[in-house]
């Protein structure tokens, strides 16, 4: 898979180099590139903002570096992916399907917002989606970008080192939060493992996993039992 970033910020994604994406990229299984929207810029200001027709607060980033940058980057199997809390919601099924693709570029904007003929004429030749990670607000699609593509790259077969691991977790296939987890010493400043973890009994632990999932749900998340 390869990933590019653009962004007036690309040092917010370098991260994306540690340990976790850094061992795929050098197994050749992951390439990720950030790009910087200012160099796509031919003025002595190198500016990438102006101000909104019609009026009101903040800067809208102009449509003439987005258009030479996606120029430049988009494969024609590219999805677009435009962080901004106007977007669709990001969940677990979005990442994979997501992590099926084999060019992700990502437009990472400030909250104001970039010029929309960059998204219609993007959307008139790729894919695009607009992805919100929630229902608040961060200064620019960075933050948001790095969530999605930790999320999205992790579930790439071979990514993980113990693919296990991705079986039972929360927003899993069962719809429930992740269960609590323990490990040694069993008694720690007077709190026990629960003894069903201990007990060596496998189908009273799945019992008691599953019950454990349902009430964590039930008291935190009712939405998702619907
Ligand atoms: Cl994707 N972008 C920004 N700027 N703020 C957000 C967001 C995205 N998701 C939640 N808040």
């Amino acid at each position: 898979m390869r990933v590019d970033v653009v962004s007036i910020f690309p040092a917010y994604l370098d991260a994306l180099q540690l340990s976790l994406a850094g061992k795929a990229q050098s197994s050749g299984l992951l390439t990720i590139r950030t790009h910087d929207l200012r160099d796509f810029t031919h003025d002595k200001h190198r500016s990438v903002d102006d101000t909104p027709y019609g009026g009101g607060a903040g800067m809208v980033m102009k449509a003439e570096p987005w258009g030479e940058a996606l120029d430049s980057l988009a494969s024609e199997q590219a999805v677009v992916v435009v962080p901004t809390p106007s977007g669709t919601p990001f969940t677990q099924r979005t990442a994979e399907r997501l992590s099926g693709e084999s060019h992700l570029l990502f437009a990472c904007g400030r909250y104001e917002g970039i010029d929309q003929r960059v998204i219609d004429e993007a959307s008139d030749r790729w894919r695009v989606e607009e992805i919100s990670l929630g229902d608040f607000v961060l200064n620019g699609g960075e933050v948001a970008a790095l969530a999605m593509i930790e999320a999205i790259v992790r579930l790439v077969p071979g990514f993980m080192g113990n693919p296990a691991s991705l079986v039972e977790e929360s927003h899993g296939d069962d719809g429930l939060l992740e269960y609590p987890v323990y490990t040694k010493p069993s008694s720690w400043r007077g709190r026990d493992v629960p003894p069903v973890l201990l007990s060596g009994n496998h189908a009273a632990i799945a019992a008691w996993r599953r019950e454990q999932a349902l009430e964590r749900t039930r008291r935190r998340r009712p939405d998702l039992l619907g």
